[in-house]
Formats: C-alpha cells, sequence, structure tokens
C-alpha cells in the first residue's frame, strides 16, 4: 500500500513549484528523466569500490552506468579524468581537502561573508576548524579583491588557494590566481558549483587549465540530480608524494578517487550517479547552450529591471545566473524581504551582502537567481513583470491584502508555463 502521507506531501511540492516564482540561485528543475533515473532499482545496489574495482558482485551493470556519467562529464569540460560519486558538493569539497591537505595546513578562500561557501574555509565548517583558513574579500565596488588575495597568499603562504562563491554575479580571473598560487607552490581548487552550467557551455571563463581540481555541484545550473563531483584536465603527480604500493609516487587522479572512497565516503548512489549520467547526456546536446544563453539574458534584463526601480546591486550587475541586492536603501531587511516574498510565492534567500552590519540570521540584501524560471521558459521580457511582483511585495510589505493579491497573480502568471504536465 502506498505511503499516503509522505505522497501527499510529494503532491503539495509539485504543486508549490508550480504555483511560485522559483528564484533560488543554486536551485533548477531537473528534466522528468533525470528524475525518473534516480527513482528506479538502482537505488537498491551496493558498489564500493570503482567500475572494474568493486567489494561487491553484481555490479556488471551499475559499472557501465558510472563509466557513462564520467566519460560524458569529462566531453562535458574537456575533463581528463572525473569522479562522480560525491554525494554533495561539500563533500566534493571534503574529499579534496583529504587528498591534498594535512590537519592544519594552512588554506585561503573567499569569506563566506562576502559570497563564499561555508566549506571554503568557515570557521562553522570542517574546512575552518581542521585547517587554518585565509580569507580574502571583495572590494567596495562588490568585486572580488584580487589584490587582497594576493597579499594574504603571499604572507600565509597556504597550501591551497581555494576560488568560487555561491553568491557573487561576476566572472572570476583564473589565471590571475593560478599566477599567485605558482609564486607560492600552492594548488589552486576552483569550486564552479553556481556557475558550472555556464562554463559547460562556453559563456564564462573555463578554470580548467589555470586551477588544479575542479569541484562543483551538479543540480544547479548544470540541471542534474542533487550530488557533487570532481574533475581535472590536467592530471600531475601528487604534491604531498603518497606512493602506491609499488613505491610509485600516485597520480592526483589516484590520491583523489581514493580521498572519496574509502577515504570519505562508502557505497556510492548509482541510482544517483546514473541521472547524473542522464543529465550530462542532456548538456552534450545542443540545446544546453541556448538555455546558457537565455540563463544570461534574463538575469541580465532582471538585473536592468532592478536598477530602474532604484535596488542596489552589488558590482551593479551580474555576469552570471545571479545578482546579489543590498536593500538598505528600501529599509527593508533580506529576512522580511524572504519571509514576506514567501507569502506571496516568491521564493529567495535572505543573503549577507559585502561590509553587512546585520547578522546572517537577518541580513541586508537578497540573492536572486534565474536558472529555474528559465528551465520554466521565462525569458527576458518576462522579467520585468517579475520585478514588477516583487516590489509590489517589498513596497506593501505589512499590507497583507496586497501580498496575497501578488500571490494570486504570480500563481496565474506562471499557469503560462506548465511544470512537469505528464505528473499530471
Ligand atoms: N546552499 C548552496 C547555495 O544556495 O548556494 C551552497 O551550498
Amino acid at each position: 500500500m502506498q505511503d499516503k502521507v509522505i505522497f501527499d506531501l510529494i503532491g503539495q511540492e509539485l504543486e508549490r513549484q508550480r504555483n511560485g516564482i522559483e528564484l533560488i540561485a543554486s536551485e533548477n528543475f531537473t528534466s522528468l528523466q533525470v528524475m525518473q533515473a534516480m527513482g528506479t532499482v538502482v537505488t537498491n545496489k551496493y558498489a564500493e569500490g570503482y567500475p572494474g574495482k568493486r567489494y561487491y558482485g553484481g555490479c556488471e551493470i551499475v559499472d557501465q552506468i558510472e563509466t557513462l556519467a564520467i566519460e560524458r562529464l569529462k566531453k562535458v569540460f574537456n575533463a581528463s579524468w572525473a569522479n562522480v560519486q560525491p554525494h554533495s558538493g561539500a563533500q566534493a569539497n571534503t574529499a579534496v581537502f583529504v587528498a591534498c591537505l594535512k590537519p592544519g595546513d594552512k588554506i585561503l578562500g573567499l569569506d563566506l561573508s562576502m559570497g563564499g561557501h561555508l566549506t571554503h574555509g568557515s570557521p562553522a565548517n570542517f574546512s575552518g576548524k581542521n585547517y587554518q583558513a585565509f580569507h580574502y574579500g571583495v572590494t567596495k565596488d562588490g568585486l572580488v579583491d584580487y589584490e587582497q588575495l594576493e597579499a594574504v597568499a603571499l604572507k600565509e603562504r597556504p597550501s591551497m588557494i581555494i576560488c568560487g562563491a555561491s553568491a557573487y554575479s561576476r566572472d572570476w580571473d583564473y589565471a590571475r590566481i593560478r599566477a599567485v598560487a605558482d609564486k607560492i607552490g600552492a594548488l589552486v581548487l576552483a569550486d564552479i558549483a553556481h556557475p558550472a552550467g555556464l562554463i559547460a557551455a562556453n559563456l564564462l571563463n573555463d578554470p580548467f587549465d589555470h586551477c588544479h581540481i575542479i569541484t562543483s555541484t551538479t543540480h544547479k545550473t548544470l540541471r542534474g540530480p542533487r550530488g557533487g563531483i570532481i574533475m581535472m584536465r590536467h592530471d600531475f603527480e601528487n604534491p604531498m608524494g603518497i606512493k602506491d604500493p609499488k613505491g610509485n609516487t600516485r597520480l592526483m587522479s589516484s590520491v583523489l578517487d581514493l580521498a572519496v572512497f574509502p577515504g570519505m565516503q562508502g557505497g556510492p548512489l548509482e541510482h544517483v550517479i546514473a541521472a547524473k549520467a542522464v543529465a550530462f547526456g542532456e548538456i552534450l546536446n545542443d540545446q544546453f547552450k541556448v538555455y546558457g544563453q537565455q540563463i544570461i539574458q534574463n538575469a541580465q534584463a532582471m538585473a536592468r529591471a532592478f536598477v530602474k526601480k532604484d535596488y542596489q546591486l552589488i558590482s551593479n550587475g551580474t555576469d552570471n545566473h545571479l545578482m546579489l541586492i543590498d536593500l538598505r536603501n528600501k529599509n527593508i531587511t533580506g529576512k522580511k524581504a524572504q519571509e514576506t516574498l514567501d507569502k506571496a510565492h516568491i521564493t529567495l534567500n535572505k543573503n549577507a551582502v559585502p561590509f553587512d552590519d546585520k547578522s546572517p540570521f537577518v541580513t541586508s540584501g537578497i540573492r536572486v537567481g534565474v536558472p529555474a524560471i528559465t528551465t520554466r521558459g521565462l525569458k527576458e521580457n518576462d522579467m520585468e513583470n517579475l520585478v514588477e511582483f516583487i516590489d509590489r511585495v517589498l513596497m506593501n510589505i505589512d499590507d497583507e491584502k496586497q501580498v496575497l493579491a501578488v500571490k494570486e497573480e504570480v500563481k496565474q502568471y506562471m499557469a503560462a508555463y506548465p511544470l512537469y504536465p505528464e505528473l499530471g
């Protein structure tokens, strides 16, 4: 008998997704076949190890699934090696740390309060607890402060420099970061979880020739299932001198594979790996580039619409799929904005802005992203309407009636962009 309680809730979640405007920059809507690949008998299979080298019998089919996922992913990014087993982006980063660093080693990453990520050395996270973390930030203009990055790198000589962000709307100068790293013999890790889909579509700078190791999630702009990946274009001998049983220095790819399994994880989620393979197949289709271009066009149209209404965008605009908005000139906190927009079925998240004077639970800003609404089919000319909805809510933030009126209009607006009609 079906678990009615849970399946009712899943049905309610489908309705919530259908009726709302999804602007969380890290979310997306996968294709139906990505979800179908995940919800299969593959979930039943244990497959500790790697294709051809497993600790369980009966892996001949999942070996083919995982090999296809790896080969497709390598093709997407022109990489020479990939590991598709990390359960999440945080675990992908953890595996890189385990492979490349000793506890207590120094790392340098973008400060969380300036748009960085927890796993880039936040004191609340393993990366800040087990390693000595140093940070760079952004300038008053909201751009990565490469001069500060270089100054801290030369002073502290970290073993690893991390680039990548969760709330940064501009592209990265990977070559410049690599030049700094080479001066001190540091490794460069690029965490491209947010812009990965735009990099795959060749719409942003390519980190693969400049950064030693690349990590990503698969569920944001890559539009796959929830999960993580690690990649390299150029393999190299691991600088820690870790040897194989024959006494040869292992290649970094081998050290990273060992860090994921058995270092970090047990059995891989082969049903999710099947869904990753389907998503990578979709990315290799020419249509994905069109999707990436539309994301950037939508983000830029939305940014212009916000600026027209006197919203302050950090760095004054966007190169990618998101924008960060400082609401202080509107006298609204990020928390209040998020909570009230939620009531109108407009979903986004409160976010600290650089040099924020409010706590991370309150914040002065919101982060707005367009990958999900672009998947739903919204185009540039919709962006002004969306900003109008958001502005009406924020300008009537204590007027319940107005907020609920926007909610009804949002529902009608989004009905024109069907989501998973096959699901009834
Ligand atoms: N939680 C993700 C995001 O929203 O950007 C990062 O881990």
